[in-house]
């Protein structure tokens, strides 16, 4: 398994030192190729996670034939070497029982925190829409996408898919956009040309580290 990891990331460095402190040895126990991208969103526009997941799709390739993609957030910490970061024949989500939310998944179209997609489902749904700027409904809208695509989810068992969150609270920049739920009842209107195919960005920097790929980006706000 060719597996990207690909971080959304802005001014959590701390939440980033404990991510990799934590995930390497996992990664490694589960015997995967894989390779570490963090892509850092640039300045101080409203966020978006979303498309900077797009990016490092984008970017992971030009450096190796990856096959599977695994979209995780820089605060989520899986504590069961048996959850596997390997693609499926379905789209899959790992992130099924959190500690923050009492290791209860909120609803059964939840597809935030981390999830995976081989390249050819990434493709089939057009990757993430680029237009959820701030906090919310870019992880459902991708579901919508995916479900839109005629194709469904797995999960791993929630006894396995177990995560810690490190504690955070809403970053600035970051506020929940009421526009993003609207935007989710109108997947099916925006996923063909609304994507991977109308992704436009900047690549400001990128630094190679020992554990990491660190790519900052211009994701050119609205
Ligand atoms: C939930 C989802 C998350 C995403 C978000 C809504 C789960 C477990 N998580 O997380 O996947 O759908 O809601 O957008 O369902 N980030 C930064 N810097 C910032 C802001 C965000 O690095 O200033 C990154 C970071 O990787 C973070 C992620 O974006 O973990 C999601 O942001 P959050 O952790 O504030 O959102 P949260 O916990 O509500
Ligand atoms: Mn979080």
């Amino acid at each position: 398994h060719k597996v990207a990891v690909i971080v959304p990331f802005r001014n959590r460095s701390e939440h980033l030192n404990h991510w990799l402190y934590y995930l390497h040895p996992v990664l490694m126990r589960q015997q995967l190729d894989y390779g570490v991208y963090v892509i850092n969103q640039d300045g101080d526009g409203a966020f978006n996670r979303a498309k900077l997941m797009n990016i490092g799709f984008n970017e992971s390739l030009k450096e190796y034939d990856y096959d599977c993609f695994a979209f995780s957030d820089v605060d989520l910490v899986p504590i069961d070497d048996r959850n596997l970061y390997r693609c499926s024949d379905h789209p899959r989500h790992l992130s099924v029982a959190v500690d923050k939310f009492n290791y209860i998944l909120s609803s059964k179209t939840a597809f935030g925190g981390v999830s995976l997609l081989t390249q050819q489902q990434f493709l089939k749904v057009n990757g993430f829409s680029n237009t959820f700027w701030g906090w919310g409904g870019e992880d459902d809208d991708l579901y919508n996408r995916i479900i839109h695509r005629g194709m469904s989810i797995t999960r791993p068992d929630a006894q396995i898919a177990k995560y810690k969150m490190i504690k955070h609270g809403r970053d600035l920049h970051n506020e929940v956009n009421p526009e993003n739920a609207v935007k989710t009842q109108k997947t099916a209107e925006n996923i063909d040309t609304d994507g991977l195919n109308s992704l436009n960005f900047t690549v400001k920097e990128i630094m190679k580290d020992v554990l990491y790929t660190l790519i900052s980006v211009d994701v050119r706000s609205p």
